[in-house]
C-alpha cells in the first residue's frame, strides 16, 4: 500500500514537471525570433519644413485645444482653415485657447511671419481679426526705432481681410505702442514650436507664411495657393 501511494506521488510529480516545465521554453524562444524578423522598418516622423524660402504651417496642422475648431472651405488652402469660437480674451491670453505646432528649419535663417486670415462677413472694422502669438525660445523680433526687440512673450498680431483669405500680418505693441513687422531669427537649423492663443471669437486662419531671401509681395504671390511642405524621415 506505502510504495504504491509513493509510486503515485513520483509519478504525479514527473507529470505535473512534464506538463509544465517543458513548454514554455520552446514557446517563449521561438515566436519572438518570428516577430524580430517581421518587425516593421523604425517609424517614419514626419516634419512641416521650410523649402525654397517658405516656411508655410496650415491653421488645420496645429494642435488644437480649447475653443478652436477645423472648418472645411474650398476657398482655404488644403480646403480647412481653423476658427475661434471661444469669447474674446483682449487684455491677457487664457491658456485655455492656446495651441501649437512644431516645424523644422533646415539652416539658420530670419524669416518675416505673415499669414492669411479672414474675419468673418458680418464681423464690424477691426473684430475678429487677430490673434496672441510666440515663439517660445525668445526668436521672435519687433521693430522700433530702428533696433531690433527681442519678443519675450506673447504679442498681439493683427491684420484685416473679408471674403477671401487676405495675406497680411503685423505687430500691435503697447508699452510704448507701436506696430511693427514680424520676424523670427531661427539661430539654427532644428525643431522650433509657434505658440497662438486665441484673443478675438470667430477670427479665421488658413495659415502662416514665414518666408526668407525674397520680397514680401513675392512671398504672398507665392504662397497664396501653396501648402505646407512635409518631409518625413
Ligand atoms: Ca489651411
Amino acid at each position: 500500500m506505502k510504495t504504491i501511494f509513493l509510486a503515485f506521488i513520483v509519478l504525479s510529480l514527473a507529470m505535473s514537471c512534464s506538463s509544465s516545465d517543458p513548454e514554455p521554453e520552446p514557446n517563449q524562444e521561438s515566436p519572438i525570433i518570428e516577430e524580430e524578423t517581421n518587425d516593421p522598418p523604425p517609424e517614419e516622423k514626419c516634419y512641416i519644413v521650410n523649402k525654397d524660402g517658405l516656411l508655410i504651417i496650415e491653421g488645420e496642422s496645429f494642435e488644437l485645444k480649447g475653443k478652436w475648431r477645423i472648418v472645411e472651405d474650398d476657398k482655404a488652402t488644403g480646403g480647412k482653415y481653423i476658427e475661434y469660437y471661444g469669447s474674446n480674451s483682449y487684455q491677457s491670453q487664457n491658456l485655455d485657447n492656446e495651441i501649437s505646432v512644431k516645424f523644422k528649419v533646415d539652416a539658420a535663417a530670419t524669416y518675416l511671419v505673415r499669414w492669411y486670415m479672414r474675419q468673418p462677413d458680418e464681423a464690424e472694422g477691426d473684430k475678429s481679426n487677430d490673434v496672441w502669438i510666440y515663439f517660445p525660445g525668445n526668436i521672435g523680433l519687433a521693430r522700433h526705432n530702428g533696433e531690433d526687440v527681442t519678443l519675450e512673450h506673447y504679442e498681439k498680431f493683427v491684420s484685416r481681410g473679408k471674403g477671401e483669405f487676405t495675406y497680411g500680418g503685423a505687430l500691435d505693441m503697447h508699452n510704448p505702442k507701436y506696430s511693427s513687422w514680424m520676424r523670427v531669427r531661427f539661430p539654427a537649423a532644428g525643431e522650433y514650436i509657434l505658440k497662438i492663443c486665441a484673443r478675438s471669437e470667430f477670427f479665421q486662419l488658413d495659415k502662416l507664411v514665414l518666408s526668407t531671401g525674397m520680397p514680401d509681395g513675392d512671398a504672398e504671390t507665392r504662397s497664396k495657393t501653396l501648402s505646407e511642405t512635409i518631409k518625413c524621415e
